[in-house]
């Protein structure tokens, strides 16, 4: 072999070594190892939501979207504190989930198809359905957004809110200011100071910072939502076995939920006969197993935080959010789970 073949030999397979470890790197299918390892679930979230993630002044977490995390960690751990929370900006949020500082992402995120392909992230199902509103002053007499023409509207970058605003003013011809921030607190605090005279955002989220302001029975949030948010919690591409156990996880509280399975009433629910509950508290069949899990891994989700219908009504409930599209879908709404089988 002359040397100069020899040398292009030797490259190639450098290079498919080299293409194999980038692949390995890209690819990262050990999630569910590291965190066992590391004794607790990394879930990146909103750093202060009310209803959705907010700390205390002893750093203790709640919310809708903590108790996501929490319900995970209560699957593999059986113990709901097994969780490190990471309050991540909207900007950085799936950079950060990519680079594997976090391995969930439970943070208000907008399911979109960009946000998946161009990040290779995957969004396994709809844990809240939202839609993009607004909130005015009510001194400005507003009752639709039809009559928003010439607003000045404060919004935070990095976010399906200001994409979609631009959107729905271009298609009523209207015109509008856009003013923009990268933090939550400097959109929150132009809107105080008057420099917007409109707050766009999540109605879920509206409904929470209205809340924070001084006066809250002075701002109303218009009716009209304009977009479909499908919040649900991230995580990365190409970990089958991660991706099912949070996306079951979820699923597992909505079936808890329609089938009347409770934190109160988990014990019995162990006793039952009737087939669906058994296969959901893993006393018929090993599902629990299949996801790399203990077969009561559901049960111990409804015992430490309780299903959908319970964790919707200790957070989001109290914010007087109806439950609208978020009722199941026997109720009206339309949170639908597969079935466990
Ligand atoms: N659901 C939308 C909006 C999510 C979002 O980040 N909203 C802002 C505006 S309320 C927020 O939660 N900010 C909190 C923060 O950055 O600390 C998205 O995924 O882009």
């Amino acid at each position: 072999m002359s040397f100069r073949k020899g040398l292009l030999i030797g490259l190639g397979v450098a290079a498919v070594v080299a293409a194999a470890a980038v692949t390995y790197e890209r690819y990262d299918t050990k999630t569910l190892k590291r965190t066992i390892r590391r004794d607790a679930v990394l879930c990146g979230v909103n750093k202060g939501l009310p209803g959705f993630s907010t700390p205390d002044e002893k750093g203790n977490w709640t919310g809708f979207d903590v108790d996501f995390c929490r319900a995970v960690a209560a699957a593999i751990f059986n113990d709901p504190n097994k969780v490190k929370f990471v309050p991540l900006d909207a900007n950085e949020r799936f950079k950060e989930l990519q680079s594997r500082k976090v391995d969930i992402l439970s943070r208000n995120s907008t399911w979109s198809m960009s946000r998946e392909a161009g990040y290779e992230l995957y969004f396994p199902a709809v844990a809240y359905y939202d839609g993009e509103g607004f909130m005015v002053p009510s001194s400005r007499k507003i009752e639709t957004a039809l009559e928003l023409d010439g607003s000045k509207v404060c919004v935070q970058a990095g976010t399906t809110t200001l994409l979609n605003l631009a959107d729905y003013f271009r298609a009523n011809n209207m015109k509008y200011q856009e003013v923009k921030f990268p933090k939550l607190d400097e959109v929150v605090a132009a809107y105080n100071s008057g420099q917007c005279d409109t707050f766009s955002a999540d109605a879920s989220q509206l409904y929470a910072l209205r809340q924070t302001l001084a006066k809250p029975g002075d701002h109303v949030i218009l009716p009209d939502l304009i977009s479909k948010e499908p919040l649900a919690p991230v995580v990365r591409q190409r970990d089958d076995e991660w991706m099912m156990i949070v996306k079951w996880s979820l699923y597992a509280m909505i079936n808890a939920e329609e089938l009347g399975v409770t934190s109160a009433n988990i014990d019995e629910a162990l006793k039952s006969k009737k087939p669906d509950v058994m296969r959901l508290v893993g006393t018929e069949g090993a599902y629990g197993e299949e996801l790399g899990l203990s077969k009561d891994w559901a049960a111990r989700i409804i015992r430490h935080v309780g299903n959908y219908g319970e964790v919707y009504d200790r957070n989001v409930g109290k914010l007087g959010i109806p439950r609208g599209l978020n009722q199941l879908w026997s109720a009206g709404g339309i949170q639908y789970a597969p079935p466990i089988r």
